[in-house]
């Protein structure tokens, strides 16, 4: 429901926060019975492409020109022969992999130009779920729980965690770095500092974070808040 043009939606030099008020379907080519949210990608500036991918059952994605990394964040989908649930991720190399809903799905999409090194063999693609990640932590800070998947390995020039907040826990400092980031709130909310703004954020939203976007979370609430998050990685910076 729109009220009198207001949004929490909010577009800056160096962010973007991209609340589910303002989101615009549109289907993208190799998409059938399914729809996209573009969130982040060159037009913005952005060294990445990320979308939200919305399923009707039986709906599906045709492989990607490029490498593309999936995360499912309600229903399920079948990638080469395996079924992938809310929670469970897939890293297809260029050109693999159809994605076809088993029941109405969302997934969130990231496709990236791969930055091939030369002594480096590119993967040849892995699938996983959240759940079998181990947990790190932010320095020694107990009460933010990260989990990598993608493994941190110089085949992969970008990562895919996802970070639980405490209610109450917060980044230990305002990070600035050279490194982009795609954001989707999977659960909760509190305040995210980007640039000199604070903003109240909430499960479904989106944040683009550009190069050196001053950036700091703090978790609010009776739930742990959650959050998947895109970071380019293990690259010389151009
Ligand atoms: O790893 C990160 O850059 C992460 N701590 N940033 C963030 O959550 N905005
Ligand atoms: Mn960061």
């Amino acid at each position: 429901m729109q009220h009198l043009g207001f949004t929490r939606s909010v577009r800056r030099a160096d962010h973007l926060l991209q609340t589910p008020d303002t989101f615009i379907r549109a289907p993208l080519p190799g998409m059938q019975r399914a729809t996209a949210i573009v969130h982040a990608g060159p037009a913005i500036g952005a060294a990445f492409t990320q979308y939200t991918a919305e399923f009707e059952a039986a709906g599906t994605l045709a492989p990607a020109s490029l490498q593309r990394f999936i995360y499912v964040i309600d229903g399920s989908v079948r990638v080469d022969g395996r079924t992938l649930g809310t929670g469970d991720f897939a890293y297809l190399p260029p050109g693999v992999g159809v994605i076809e809903a088993t029941q109405p799905a969302r997934a969130a999409v990231i496709e990236k130009p791969y930055q091939a090194l030369t002594d480096v063999a590119p993967s040849e693609g892995l699938v996983g779920r959240e759940q079998d990640v181990a947990i790190s932590l932010i320095g020694d800070e107990p009460t933010i729980e990260v989990k990598s998947l993608i493994p941190d390995e110089a085949a992969f020039d970008f990562r895919m965690s996802v970070l639980t907040y405490q209610p109450g826990a917060a980044l230990p400092q305002v990070e600035i770095h050279v490194m982009e980031h795609g954001l989707i709130m999977l659960a909760g909310g509190g305040i995210y500092r980007l640039g000199h703004h604070w903003y109240p954020v909430q499960a479904g939203d989106f944040i683009y974070m550009a190069p050196f976007c001053p950036q700091w979370f703090g978790a609010l609430g009776k739930e742990p808040a959650r959050y998947l998050l895109y970071k380019d990685w293990a690259r010389h910076p151009q």
